[in-house]
């Protein structure tokens, strides 16, 4: 994390960036500090369409924000029907490739056409404003079509992502109290379907608030259909007309519901609203990807995350993009799928997240080595820190040593990106996620909300409201106020652990409890596994603290190991002095475990906590190197997903 090389933007890429020098970001970060509320509202009625205008930008009692109060819009329409009166009616926005290697382009003017049908089917349904869908289906185009025509009514939809089971899903529909559940009854992955629909069926034995079921059919494969309550999408389709004027909703009136992971056994239902959601997933697909009108544009994540919902749906077609949508998995049916994708269509701009990256070092160069990638000219990354090995590696072998990387830090809470470097005028540093974007005030405090020294880890905290914020916790407003509001009054607690150095760069280490404390020192899970990437012989690499008298916790560390023979206990060896050397002796890990695989959430978030429970419980004996076969927990990761 020490790591210090900078790379600026080219003078070529900045000279035809959307911002285009450090003098330009300070001052757009100046015009937000001085006057936020003429800042944002300035920007709303720049890059937004409404129905009627707000009467005030802001109204701010901590913690509770109504942005745009009074203004009316819809999501549906600012992607979509906007763009109908341009030259972009016949761009492809959505251009998705199935995992069998069918494909689809769909033209705007069509996206239109196939959501305003779909709404109409869901009114003919008697679906209205404010009620809720829950939509649990693969990486097909009819799962954007399903969320925009849900958003056009004001139909509060929340995706559950497909890999999550019977129990997840119900808790989910429970808690909405949803009346409708859009899936399908299967997708592709790894050549083999993926059933969905009686993963549904499981889920509504408990869940009487559900009238309608509609099923996309996809795969073909035989699904048990419940008379009254199950309806074929296609079949729902026929005689349905194509004219369905969007909803004029309150900038407030909530767009969707997303569950996530908090530190008890319930998800928590993250609420967003309309009005300042779209402006900040809308400004960012701008600031950050420097999104240009021929940009072929892929972000790799899967809708059922906020990843997805952001950044392949509301941003990209707000902001008028192609936007790439790919079903299956990146190894299908070779490991250079994604470099075939990037090829075939010529695709400018790719987002992805380091575990993918650090997936594709390990299968080795020759597989991107293979393709002309030379279409690529920005490339992002997100969802945990990304080794700056990792980094250096993405930046050499995939964008050709020529394409800045954006390494976005933001959360499901946070709706849209909150610190990135703008590309054409921020110099990146391989790890760090540089500086907030204008009108963010992060800040790096100890536990009284005092700033913390130069270079020292803290908290990492949001002092103002921004317009993507969410807005409470689905049925759960008290803890809204006391998971993130109440440690430091009035302020937003991110969770994670960061530092900033002398150039005001953020270094974010990762969630609070993967922080460590060795001998007193404060040690990162991640500045560990970054050393420990480092090592040629290492492809992935996971650090958790374990219990010590001593020295209060000690470093355990699982390892995953590129393709070779190796002695390992010789390795082991090797491996803690390796650390030793690269961050100091107070980092020597006490084990190195090898293993076949690294237990990961589903969205490919490392899950260091199941890992502190391996090494906490006196269970798995103390054999230094022996390989594990981790994979298994992965199981376990739909039910530990929930804590
Ligand atoms: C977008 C997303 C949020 C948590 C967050 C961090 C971690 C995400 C980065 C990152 C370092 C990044 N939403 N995180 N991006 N850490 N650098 N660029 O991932 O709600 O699923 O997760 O992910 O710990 O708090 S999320």
């Amino acid at each position: 994390m020490s790591e210090e090389r900078l790379y600026p933007p080219s003078p070529e890429f900045a000279a035809h960036a959307q911002v285009k020098s450090l003098a330009e970001y300070r001052d757009l970060c100046e015009r937000s500090a001085r006057n936020p509320t003429e800042f944002w509202g300035e920007l709303a009625e720049r890059e937004l369409h409404w129905f009627h205008k707000w009467s005030s930008v802001l109204d701010w009692q901590a913690p509770d924000a109504r942005w745009f109060v009074g203004g009316k819009t819809n999501a549906s329409y600012n992607c979509l029907d906007r763009h109908l009166e341009t030259a972009r009616k016949n761009k492809v926005a959505i251009l998705w490739e199935g995992e069998p290697g069918d494909q689809r382009m769909i033209s705007y003017q069509e996206l239109h056409r196939l959501v305003c049908r779909f709404a109409n089917v869901l009114k003919s349904r008697g679906l209205k404003t404010g009620d809720r869908a829950v939509i649990y289906m693969p990486m097909l185009p009819e799962l954007p079509i399903a969320l925009l025509a849900c958003a056009r009514l004001g139909i509060i939809h929340s995706v559950v992502f497909g890999g999550f089971a019977a129990e997840a899903l119900k808790t989910r529909i429970q808690d909405l109290d949803a009346q409708v559940v859009i899936t399908a009854d299967g997708g592709w992955r790894r050549g083999k379907e993926v059933k969905l629909k009686p993963v549904v069926d499981e889920a509504l034995i408990d869940c009487p608030s559900v009238q309608n079921v509609i099923v996309l059919n996809r795969t073909g494969s035989e699904v048990a259909m419940e008379s009254g309550r199950d309806h074929w999408w296609h079949e729902l389709h026929e005689g349905v007309d194509e004219k369905c004027p969007a909803e004029m909703l309150d900038s407030e009136h909530p767009l969707f519901v997303l569950y996530t992971s908090g530190t008890t056994g319930k998800p928590k239902g993250i609420v967003h609203t309309t009005g300042g959601y779209m402006l900040q997933a809308t400004m960012t697909m701008k600031w950050i990807f420097d999104l240009r009108e021929e940009d072929t544009y892929w972000c790799t994540a899967d809708v059922g995350w906020v990843t997805g919902h952001s950044y392949i749906v509301y941003g990209p077609l707000s902001a008028g993009a192609t936007a790439v949508m790919y079903e299956g998995a990146p190894d299908f049916p070779q490991p250079d799928r994604f470099w075939r994708l990037i090829e075939k269509y010529r695709i400018t701009i790719l987002y992805t997240s380091p575990t993918a990256i650090r997936s594709f070092v390990r299968q080795g160069d020759q597989w991107p080595n293979g393709h002309d990638m030379s279409s690529l000219r920005l490339l992002g990354s997100v969802g945990e820190p990304i080794n700056p090995a990792a980094w250096e590696w993405y930046y050499k072998v995939i964008g050709g040593s020529r394409c800045p990387i954006v390494d976005t830090w933001w959360q499901t809470e946070t709706g849209a990106i909150m610190i990135a470097p703008m590309p054409g005028a921020i110099a990146a540093k391989p790890g760090s996620g540089t500086l907030p974007l204008p009108g963010v005030q992060a800040e790096i405090v100890d536990l009284k909300g005092n700033p913390v020294e130069t270079g020292r880890e803290g908290f990492l905290i949001i002092r103002n409201p921004w317009p993507s914020m969410f807005r409470t916790l689905w049925r759960d407003p008290q803890r809204y106020v006391e998971n993130y509001w109440s440690r430091i009054p009035g302020v937003y607690m991110t969770g994670d652990a960061a530092r900033q150095d002398n150039d005001g760069y953020f270094w974010v280490l990762g969630r609070v409890d993967d922080v460590m404390n060795v001998s007193g020192h404060r040690l990162s899970t991640m500045e560990i596994e970054s050393a420990l990437v480092r090592h040629p012989a290492v492809a992935e690499a996971a650090v958790v603290g374990k219990p010590h008298e001593i020295t209060g916790q000690s470093v355990v560390c699982f390892v995953t190991l590129k393709k070779g023979n190796y002695d390992q206990q010789q390795l082991g060896d090797e491996l803690r002095k390796w650390v030793a050397k690269e961050i100091g002796s107070f980092a020597r890990p006490e084990q190195i475990r090898f293993t076949d695989a690294l237990p990961k959430t589903r969205s490919g978030k490392i899950m260091r906590r199941l890992l502190r429970e391996i090494v906490t419980s006196n269970h798995v004996a103390g054999d230094v190197t022996t390989l594990e076969d981790l994979s298994v927990l992965t199981s376990l990761a739909a039910q530990h997903d929930e804590d």
